[in-house]
């Protein structure tokens, strides 16, 4: 059972870290950007809506994404646990899974956040060089990351579930930390 949150900036690695807690842990990872990025690739008419906004480095709106997590949460597949990657990125996303697992009777574990130096964040994701991996869209999405996203640190510490991991550094050391800050009952 791991049911927690991963918080960090774009490209601090939450994607790369929560395949190996997948292959780990056997819960699924939930990732809004990778949901978002079929929609569009799929063309619907949420992946219409949200386009604009990833293009921009912008948060997609939150009746699109909370949306979204609610169908997938409900899935039986998350019955085990769920590795939350890139949402909830604002309060009010916050404020909507609380209600949401609270509902489901699954509250979070723990939520990990990621820290990552600003430059570094750059040289990753343009080395990766993804559709919104430009320098403008990166450093917005980092702008957004501070003003939307940082708030969410003092929410969940408030609420005892914050554990600070540094993300600098080889994947498999990051893990090992992500790994100790995770709750006894759920190192393995
Ligand atoms: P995401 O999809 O969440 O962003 P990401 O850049 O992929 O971040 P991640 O931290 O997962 O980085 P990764 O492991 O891939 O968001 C994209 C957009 O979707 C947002 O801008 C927004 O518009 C929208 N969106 C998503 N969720 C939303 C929400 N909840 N509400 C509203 N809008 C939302 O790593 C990045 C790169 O670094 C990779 O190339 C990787 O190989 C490399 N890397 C990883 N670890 C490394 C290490 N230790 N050393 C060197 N390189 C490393």
């Amino acid at each position: 059972m791991l049911k927690i949150v991963l918080l960090g900036p774009p490209g601090s690695g939450k994607g790369t870290q929560s395949e190996k807690l997948v292959a780990e842990y056997g819960v699924p990872q939930i990732s809004t950007g990778d949901l978002l990025r079929n929609a569009v690739a799929n063309g619907t008419e949420l992946g219409n809506k949200a386009k604009a906004a990833m293009d921009a480095g912008e948060l997609v709106s939150d009746d699109i994404v909370v949306g979204m997590i609610r169908e997938r949460l409900e899935e039986p597949d998350t019955e085990n646990g769920f590795i939350l990657d890139g949402f909830p990125r604002s309060l009010s996303q916050a404020e909507a899974l609380d209600e949401l697992l609270e509902r489901l009777g699954r509250p979070l574990q723990a939520v990990v956040h990621v820290k990552v130096d600003q430059e570094e964040i750059v040289a990753r994701l343009l080395e990766r060089g993804r559709a919104d991996d430009n320098e403008d869209t990166i450093r917005n999405r980092l702008k957004v990351f501070e003003d939307s996203t940082a708030p969410l640190v003092a929410y969940y510490e408030e609420r005892g579930l914050l554990s600070a991991v540094s993300g600098m550094g080889e994947v498999d050391e990051i893990y090992a930390r992500i790994k100790n800050a995770l709750p006894a009952d759920a190192r393995g």
